[in-house]
């Protein structure tokens, strides 16, 4: 079961907008989901590399600056430190968390387009573009809202109609209206961009979707349905000023083009790699070993997480940049999307104050408590809906009740009767073979459950895991045997313990706070907390006999009625639409 060889994989989710807070739903959706596969193959001995960074173009940065009346720059350097902030709150083990905005990317989203064009995927047309009288300037995407042509949705954004899904083209939008001034004095105008011609690659990729057998379901059917649609060619440039110059392959701007920058959509996926280069700067890595396929990156594993919306641009829009280019970069092996979290089968939102976002949620409880009822209901086989009653049941039966309470039983008790020491006493018997076949069982299968990257499953066997303990104490009975059969009692104990510290162990990817003040509590070295293998035969009685153990903590706090009441309250618990 254990794969013997060491593995490479490289692991990127979704860049969260710069703009504004993420909520919990954002958050199950793509970093959550990478940060438990990249902690488990961790434990796993694989090497693992962890990329995040925050996507900083585009008009909603410019749009949310404007409102705050600050620079975008200024803008962009505040929310980087929020959001960075917030993942270290969650603890996000990012080994990188960078910028869409820095040097490496600027540079390698024009290497890019350069690339392209020499290759002749690249052509400057003339287009019709929405041109607001009253901005006296052309507006980009979001800059123009209007009547979605597809479904009649008023106030769809020109690049999307959150209302039906459609990618949109801003001409298109009935009743047109500016979004940064409201004026509806709009003329259609022509005006130069630089168009990607995905139509060319068309073959190309779909003989790689259609050859990519280890994508999840859901990726799989979306981006096979793009194809069938039939792939059109797309405007990459945009009439804004922050963003990534549009330059000629000498350095120099690329006349005509001044006032205009790269479509945020070009250039930050291009930034999973230009990351992967500023974590090299700063950590004296090699990032080509990671991407280039010429460079040693062939025998990476690269895996993506994002959420269902996001899978058009991973499957199509960025393997066109990657192949157009005609170089050796390392393109995605598995991609993991996901569905939505919904709020009470709403959306989140923030001008309605509707669920709880990331900021706020840490205010509340610890992170480990957000982790484990997300990842146990992460929206994979359709949404899944947030509610603070499901939120509370999860938290106080499976942590507080099956977790929390097992570990400071079994802890206190060996407080009170064995000294404060682990049991040597004692020889293994049925309770204790039965337990050792659920463990084995139980570990294979939450392997198995992550490398397929079925996080709901892995927390639905972690949990399982942990209620064998406690069927296991109430078959081995210690307490009741103490009284006759002390020695009876102590193979009770110490197996019980032995239990605690793989319950932590394998509470890692998923509670890891948690888990590591258990491990800590109980003195178990680093180099000892990695997965364990089913086939060990030992894994019951691998503490050192004599161990020092004393009770963590009070684990887990319950969460009680009045505070369901408050909480909605305060983040509108409950549906707004019937
Ligand atoms: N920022 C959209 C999102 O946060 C976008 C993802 C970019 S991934 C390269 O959903
Ligand atoms: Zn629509």
């Amino acid at each position: 079961m254990q794969p013997k060889e060491k593995r490479r994989i490289l692991i990127t989710s979704a860049l969260p907008y710069i703009n504004g807070i993420k909520h919990l739903g954002n958050l199950a959706g793509s970093q959550l989901p990478a940060d438990v596969y990249a902690r488990f193959q961790r434990l796993r001995g694989h090497e693992v590399l962890y990329i995040c960074a925050t996507d900083e173009h585009g008009t909603p940065a410019e749009l949310a600056a404007q409102d705050m009346g600050i620079s975008t720059q200024a803008y962009c350097d505040r929310y980087h430190e929020i959001q960075k902030e917030l993942g270290e709150g969650f603890a996000l083990s990012f080994d990188w968390f960078g910028r869409s905005s820095s040097d490496e990317n600027k540079a390698l989203t024009q290497h890019f387009a350069h690339a392209l064009e020499a290759n002749g995927l690249i052509e400057e047309r003339t287009s019709k573009q929405v041109y607001s009288v009253d901005d006296g300037r052309f507006l980009p995407d979001r800059y123009v809202e209007g009547t979605c042509p597809h479904c009649g949705y008023e106030k769809a954004r020109g690049d999307q109609c959150d209302n039906c899904g459609r990618l949109l083209d801003p001409v298109d939008l009935k009743n047109p209206y500016s979004a940064v001034s409201g004026g509806t004095n709009i003329e259609i105008r022509d005006t130069k961009h630089l168009f990607l011609l995905q139509s060319k690659m068309q073959g190309e990729i779909r003989n790689w979707v259609e050859a990519s057998t280890d994508w999840p379901q859901l990726a799989r059917s979306i981006a096979l349905k793009w194809l069938d649609e039939g792939l059109r060619d797309r405007a990459i440039t945009r009439d804004l000023s922050w963003g990534v110059p549009v330059t000629r392959p000498d350095g120099s701007v690329r006349p005509g083009f001044e006032d205009k920058v790269f479509y945020v959509w070009f250039d930050a996926p291009i930034e999973y790699i230009a990351a992967t280069q500023e974590w090299a700067s700063a950590a004296d890595g090699d990032w080509e070993s990671w991407w280039r396929t010429d460079q040693g990156a062939a025998d990476v594993e690269y895996v993506q997480f994002m959420g269902k919306d996001n899978v058009a641009f991973h499957t199509v829009s960025f393997p066109v940049t990657i192949f157009g280019s005609g170089e050796d970069w390392k393109t995605v092996d598995k991609l993991k999307a996901f569905n939505w979290v919904t709020w009470y089968g709403g959306k989140f939102s923030t001008s309605n104050k509707r669920g709880i976002f990331m900021d706020a949620a840490l205010e509340l409880l610890p992170a480990d408590y957000w982790r484990w009822y997300l990842m146990a209901n992460a929206p994979e086989g359709s949404d899944a809906g947030f509610t603070l009653e499901g939120f509370q049941a999860a938290i106080n039966s499976d942590l507080a009740n099956v977790l929390g309470n097992f570990v400071n039983r079994i802890t206190k008790y060996t407080v009170s009767k064995f000294d404060g020491a682990l049991p040597a006493a004692g020889t293994p018997g049925d309770d204790e073979a039965w337990m050792a076949a659920e463990l084995k069982k139980s570990l294979a299968e939450i392997s198995a459950h992550y490398e397929a990257m079925e996080f709901r499953k892995a927390a639905a066997e972690t949990r399982a895991l942990w209620a064998a303990g406690n069927e296991y104490l109430t078959r081995a009975e210690p307490w009741v045997k103490y009284k006759s059969d002390v020695d009876a009692a102590a193979i009770g104990v110490r197996t019980g313990l032995n239990l605690v510290a793989l319950f932590a162990i394998v509470a890692q990817p998923l509670i890891p706070n948690t888990a590591k003040t258990i491990l800590d509590t109980l003195g178990v070295p680093n180099e000892n907390r990695n997965w364990p293998s089913p086939d060990d035969d030992n894994l019951l009685d691998a503490l050192p006999h004599g161990l020092p153990i004393t009770a963590p903590p009070v684990l887990f706090q319950k969460i009680e009625d009045a505070m369901v009441e408050e909480w909605t309250e305060q983040f509108g618990g409950e549906p707004i639409e019937a």
